[in-house]
């Protein structure tokens, strides 16, 4: 017999990375039902089948968002992950549609995604090929960008208004990469920041997710 209420659940295949984190940090704070699927990097689980008939391109994360009618829809992709969750929970990670401040929050989840975390990435893909020359290069203008965001705290708490937004999970994870590395004291605003979302609840179970 079916189900009378349709329950879904989401899993989440994904390891304790960046981007990872990302999506477990937006299920916390969208509130949506999921459970951890945790797959082992180091002994190159995300190489092998069945991993790979989940996702071929061997990368975590991925979802798989599955109700009791039956139905499941699998995605790849942090970011496209993150649209999908901020979807599920309206008012939960994105402003309103055609709202100026949701267009503030792409504005400024771009930034994060494209000249914070992309560069060190690339920083990250070449030291694992081996090759040290441009590295150095690429983090520190990563972590020149992550500090100029410090003008976008000198009119609201979060990245874009006062409330925590996709903008806010994208810059969260990376800075907490570079904790060690960021001038805090030349950027008062983004220490108040980090200070905030790292307390959040639902920062905390999702940074909990692969443990
Ligand atoms: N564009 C993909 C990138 C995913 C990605 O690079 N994931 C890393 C972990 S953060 C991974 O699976 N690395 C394993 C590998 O490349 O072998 C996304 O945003 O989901």
């Amino acid at each position: 017999m079916k189900p009378l209420i349709t329950e879904r659940v989401i899993q989440l295949f994904g390891a304790r990375t960046g981007n990872s984190l990302r999506v477990s940090i937006a299920l916390e704070e969208a509130q949506l039902p999921y459970t951890v699927k945790l797959v082992d990097l180091r002994r190159g689980e995300h190489r092998r089948q069945p991993y790979l008939a989940l996702n071929p391109d061997g990368k975590v994360p991925i979802i798989i968002d599955q109700s009791t009618s039956g139905s499941s829809f699998l995605l790849t992709q942090s970011n496209a992950i993150l649209f999908y969750i901020a979807e599920q929970a309206p008012g939960s990670l994105l402003p309103e549609k055609n709202s100026m401040l949701r267009a503030l929050v792409f504005e400024r989840f771009f930034y994060f995604l494209t000249d914070v975390i992309a560069p060190s990435h690339s920083a990250f893909r070449l030291r694992l090929g081996g090759g040290q020359s441009g590295t150095d290069d690429l983090d520190q203008y990563a972590m020149t960008m992550l500090m100029a965001a410090e003008r976008f705290l000198e009119t609201s708490r979060f990245m874009a208004g006062d409330k925590f937004s996709l903008a806010d999970v994208a810059a969260f994870t990376i800075a907490l990469a570079y904790q060690q590395s960021v001038d805090w004291q030349g950027a008062p605003n983004l220490k108040s920041w980090f200070d905030l979302v790292s307390m959040r609840p639902a920062v905390i179970r999702g940074l909990r997710a692969f443990d």
